[in-house]
């Protein structure tokens, strides 16, 4: 089946109201409440590792089955940020093209991204630009901080570490190299995206 085809197939297979509760996640408790809420949203290449950072973040474990993000997964995790609990709300996009109209309704009111790409992959390096002008189109704010994550540095790899921070340094995001699969740099990677979010 075309991938197009497939994709759509698969989101035939998400009923109605778990694609409405995903739009639309539990509004903010009533007046009274100041917890702090963050939205961070993982996007990069299909395969790249995405929902297995978020994985390893949240739940401290590491699935080596590829089971592939149907449109956009969604979780929420209580955080201390330096002292500060923060609600994070985790948007996890999928990478495959066939899932651009479900993503594009996700970019806007981010507070902070993980562009992830597979350091052992050299084609998902090539389309961190064109993650980037997605995002930035359907209303990802260019103010908002972007950690980039060479991710699978336990694999063989098809980009250096030089040429990726270097990537990162011209457009002013920082740079981890992570594997979810050993747990490397995951907890540093998604503390400074919350520290920075919440400085802004
Ligand atoms: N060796 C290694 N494998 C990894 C690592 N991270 C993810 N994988 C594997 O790579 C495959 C893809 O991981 P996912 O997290 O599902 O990738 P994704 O980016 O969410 O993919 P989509 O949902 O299709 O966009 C799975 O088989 C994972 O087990 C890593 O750090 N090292
Ligand atoms: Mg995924």
């Amino acid at each position: 089946m075309a991938t197009a085809a497939l994709a759509a197939a698969k989101l035939k297979r998400r009923s109605n109201a778990d694609m409405n509760r995903l739009r639309h996640p539990p509004p903010p408790p009533a007046s009274g409440d100041a917890t702090i809420r963050l939205k961070l949203l993982t996007i990069g290449a299909a395969h790249s590792g995405k929902s297995c950072i978020v994985k390893r973040y949240c739940e401290g474990r590491f699935v080596s089955k590829y089971v592939q993000t149907v449109g956009v997964d969604y979780g929420v995790k209580p955080v201390d940020v330096d002292g500060t609990m923060v609600r994070v709300n985790f948007w996890d996009l999928s990478g495959h093209s066939a899932f651009l109209e479900v993503r594009n309704e996700f970019y806007k009111d981010t507070s902070a991204t993980l562009l992830v790409y597979d350091a052992s992959d050299r084609n998902s390096f090539e389309e961190l630009e064109t993650w980037l002008r997605e995002a930035f189109r359907y209303g990802m704010k260019e103010s908002i901080p972007i950690c980039v994550c060479a991710n699978k540095i336990d694999r063989p790899r098809k980009v250096s570490e030089s040429e990726g921070r270097k990537w990162a340094r011209d457009r002013g995001y920082d740079y981890f190299e992570t594997s979810a699969q050993s747990g490397a740099n995951i907890s540093e990677v998604f503390e400074c995206a919350f520290r920075r979010a919440l400085r802004r």
